[in-house]
């Protein structure tokens, strides 16, 4: 079925108008299966014309085209599942069922809208249209306490992502956010489920502000690639080469190469060295970061002395 779209896709895009007869008798199949497919092609965001007596004319995909995204990513772990949606509530939330179903690791959920994005803390995530919202299902064999790796392997693949495709100078702010000029462009929440020694799952949930509009009151604090650029940015393009950059770093992971993880880590973030503020529920430290721990804690050098700070919101001053 998907392969007979595929083709239908191909005809339409090799032709500027294509009658649904030419087409059926292309690929052997009846017109009112072309038909069908055109149908189903529409619904998913593809704007397809039927010029009378004439036939159809593809005029424009849509920002995420699933087939082609699937045809083209060489992944051997992240991605080789995709489902897209054009909203959810949160996909952290839908890939936790996905893991409770026993969907396989490298499973990718993306919504093009979330009701109900979150960030950590039950934060809220604004996910309107135009951004890269998606979780990935990850079922690391290690134990929980290294379960930092991971994200950390997530935030240098979609740094080195956006330093390659787009050129732009992007930093890690520890934890793991991305960052531009100091203002936030991603997001990463990761949820875990797992026993005393070993990791049953992980979700990793990855924001992207692409080209989507950010609300008034996060216009100091995040940007967009898209008002960076002062351009529109292809979404296939990106979401393309960020699984092929995850797929890249969580085999890293598998390999446990903590090293190369922890160098690389380090190399891309701007937090190492800096005057910080670090708020947790009850407490508020300051001081100079030196290092981060092998658990991807932070070294804080403080006027009572050398602290390992495993979690928090930070604050350069
Ligand atoms: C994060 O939390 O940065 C993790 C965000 C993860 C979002 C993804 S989207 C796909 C997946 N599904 C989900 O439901 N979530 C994940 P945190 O460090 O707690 O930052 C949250 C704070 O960032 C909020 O309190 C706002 O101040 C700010 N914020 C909200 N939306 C933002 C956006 N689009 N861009 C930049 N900052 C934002």
């Amino acid at each position: 079925m998907e392969s007979k779209r595929n083709e239908i896709l191909q005809l339409l895009k090799q032709n500027s108008v294509i009658s649904g007869e030419d087409i059926a008798r292309n690929i052997g199949i009846s017109r009112t299966a072309v038909w069908k497919h055109i149908k189903i092609l529409q619904k998913k965001g593809y704007i397809i014309e039927a010029i009378r007596q004439k036939g159809y004319h593809l005029q424009s995909l849509p920002d995420l085209p699933l087939e082609e995204i699937q045809q083209r990513i060489q992944t051997s772990c992240i991605g080789t599942n995709i489902q897209l949606f054009p909203t959810l509530s949160s996909t952290n939330e839908y890939v936790k069922q996905l893991a409770k179903k026993e969907y396989p690791e490298g499973t990718v959920v993306i919504a093009e809208t979330q009701t109900m994005g979150r960030g950590r803390k039950q934060r809220e995530w604004s996910s309107p249209e135009g951004g890269l919202w998606f979780s990935l299902l990850l079922r690391p064999q290690l134990p929980p306490q290294k379960a930092r790796l991971v994200t950390m392997a997530t935030s240098i693949a979609i740094t080195k992502a956006i330093q390659s495709t787009m050129g732009l100078d992007v930093r890690i702010k520890w934890p793991n956010d991305i960052l531009y000029n100091g203002r936030k462009i991603c997001g990463i929440l990761t949820e875990l489920s797992a026993e005393i020694d070993q990791i049953n799952y992980m979700i990793v949930g990855i924001g992207i502000n692409v080209n989507n509009q950010l609300p008034r009151a996060l216009q100091q604090s995040a940007t967009s690639l898209k008002q960076i650029q002062s351009q529109q940015v292809s979404l296939k393009e990106l979401f393309i080469h960020l699984l092929s950059s995850l797929d890249t770093w969580y085999d890293y992971v598998k390999q446990n190469n903590e090293t190369l993880i922890y160098d690389t880590w380090k190399s891309l973030t701007d937090t190492i060295g800096k005057t910080v503020e670090i708020k947790n529920e009850a407490t508020i430290l300051k001081g100079v970061v030196k290092g981060i721990t092998e658990t991807g804690g932070l070294i804080l050098e403080t006027r009572d002395g050398t602290k390992h700070v495993v979690t928090g919101d930070i604050s350069y001053i």
